[in-house]
């Protein structure tokens, strides 16, 4: 769709240029669009150059041989031993179709030449089947679509524009992007406005080669609102199982409790989730980390076992080390989300491998979050090296500048991360999620087979 539209872009440009320009006016508009298109390959570039050079000089030499004004095209036609005029357009058409496709290739390579195409690491991250454990889903909703959603809801935005909200996604700290991730959610009303939220985030990683998701979603945020529990889950349940089905992606949903409101609402959603509880695979812990410890939520936690929900938590994110103590000791989650934290206390950290317990660490976020200065600070490769089961994921993919393959992108690239550091973020991505032993089993061989086989075989990737 999006290919489609550059290319009716491109024809229209050639047709623009062709008012102002000479006969290069092809070459030109196929170098833009080789330049500045979204394309995947150099004869991607070359085919939509040649298809659209073709339409536009086949199209103009046509219409004047049709409205007999040929006089041109005979000329030559009769230089070339008395070729017809309609002959000659469908040469005209031929070599208008060289020129574009040229011009685009151009473009295309130019792109590449100055490092704004896709690199060679780039292209191998793309390619690693991958496991996402760490996403809110209301942080995957993109201003595009939000103001869709916003206009046939009526809802008017603080920001008249996508771009001034765009503005607006500067954060010094976690509080200041909660403020702007609920004033975002608060255009999501009707079950289908949850399901287009879900589908979006699920057709974006599909493309990304993301084969299992476990997706975290915040009732309170909507229930708060009076938006129902059920209209909630409906629409999210229904884009999980589309994809499911369509895209072949399978997926995991944890509710999440607001840590900022009390433990007595916490109970209110663990009520309103109960009816929902066969697709509900665990409860979180999310929000305000600072003042709102695990130990405020000891009690839903374990009344969340007691129904079959599996546990996780954020903990040492902008919290220190003692809120992880407590996310494991008093709440027992089975995976901390950031944890950022845990390297302030050594003993924690040897609990941390000796359990296995996994670190789902989303660096774009840190950095977004000052949570760390700069990503060449992430501690995930020190986390590695300790043999802290650490994995990278998104959070907040909308607010934070990029999905799975830019997270793991931008780490790998900051801090010149080895193939073997990148295979094992990847295995333990799987070994962390709730998959079953057996599917668990069958990712991480695909993993290991795409790293032996794969072109890429340097130690170091970049
Ligand atoms: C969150 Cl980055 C982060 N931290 C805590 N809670 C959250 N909810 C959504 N994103
Ligand atoms: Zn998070």
């Amino acid at each position: 769709m999006r290919n489609l539209l550059c290319f009716f872009g491109l024809i229209l440009l050639a047709v623009l240029l062709h008012q102002f320009l000479p006969w290069y006016a092809i070459v030109i508009a196929g170098l833009l669009f080789g330049a500045f298109a979204p394309l995947s390959s150099a004869g991607e570039a070359f085919a939509y150059g040649l298809l659209a050079g073709a339409i536009v000089w086949g199209g103009y030499s046509g219409i004047l041989n049709y409205q007999n004004e040929s006089i041109l095209a005979t000329r030559i036609g009769n230089m070339f031993g008395g070729l017809s005029a309609w002959s000659m357009v469908i040469i005209t058409a031929l070599l208008g179709g060289i020129y574009g496709g040229l011009g685009s290739l151009v473009g295309f390579w130019g792109r590449q030449l100055f490092g704004q195409g896709h690199t060679e690491l780039e292209d191998f991250i793309q390619g690693i089947p991958k496991a996402e454990l760490h996403l809110h889903i209301e942080g995957s909703f993109e201003p595009e679509l939000m103001f869709e959603i916003a206009k046939r809801n009526n809802i008017t935005l603080d920001y008249d524009s996508i771009e001034s909200l765009k503005k607006a996604y500067k954060f010094n700290n976690l509080q200041e992007f909660l403020d702007i991730y609920y004033t975002g959610a608060q255009v999501l009303i009707h079950e289908q406005d949850f399901f287009d939220l879900t589908w979006a985030y699920l057709t974006k990683v599909h493309s990304q080669n993301v084969v299992h998701v476990e997706v975290f979603f915040d009732p309170q945020t909507h229930t708060d609102r009076s938006v129902a529990f059920d209209v909630v889950i409906n629409g999210i349940h229904k884009a999980l199982e589309k994809a499911k089905a369509e895209l072949g992606i399978s997926y995991k949903l944890i509710m999440s409790y607001l840590r900022h409101l009390s433990e007595e609402a916490a109970f209110e959603t663990l009520e309103s989730s109960l009816p929902f509880k066969d697709w509900i695979d665990g409860v979180g812990l999310d929000s305000s980390e600072m003042g709102n410890p695990p130990s405020k939520f000891a009690k839903v936690f374990k009344a969340s076992a007691s129904h079959g929900y599996k546990l996780v938590a954020h903990a040492g994110e902008e919290g220190p080390a003692e809120y992880i103590w407590e996310a494991l000791d008093l709440l027992k989650v089975v995976r901390i989300d950031h944890g950022n934290r845990c390297l302030d206390d050594e003993a924690l950290v040897q609990r941390i491998v000796e359990q296995k317990i996994p670190l789902t660490l989303c660096p774009l976020s840190n950095v977004e979050l000052k949570v760390i200065q700069k990503m060449e600070e992430h501690p995930v490769a020190e986390m590695l090296e300790k043999g802290i089961l650490a994995t990278i994921h998104s959070d907040d993919p909308a607010y934070f500048g990029g999905y799975m393959n830019e997270n793991y992108y931008e780490t790998a690239k900051a801090l010149n991360l080895t193939e073997d550091q990148l295979m094992q973020l990847a295995i333990n991505a799987f070994e962390a999620s709730w998959l079953s032993p057996e599917e668990k089993g069958k990712h991480i061989a695909q993993v290991k087979d795409y790293f032996h086989s794969s072109k890429y075989s340097q130690k170091q990737v970049v």
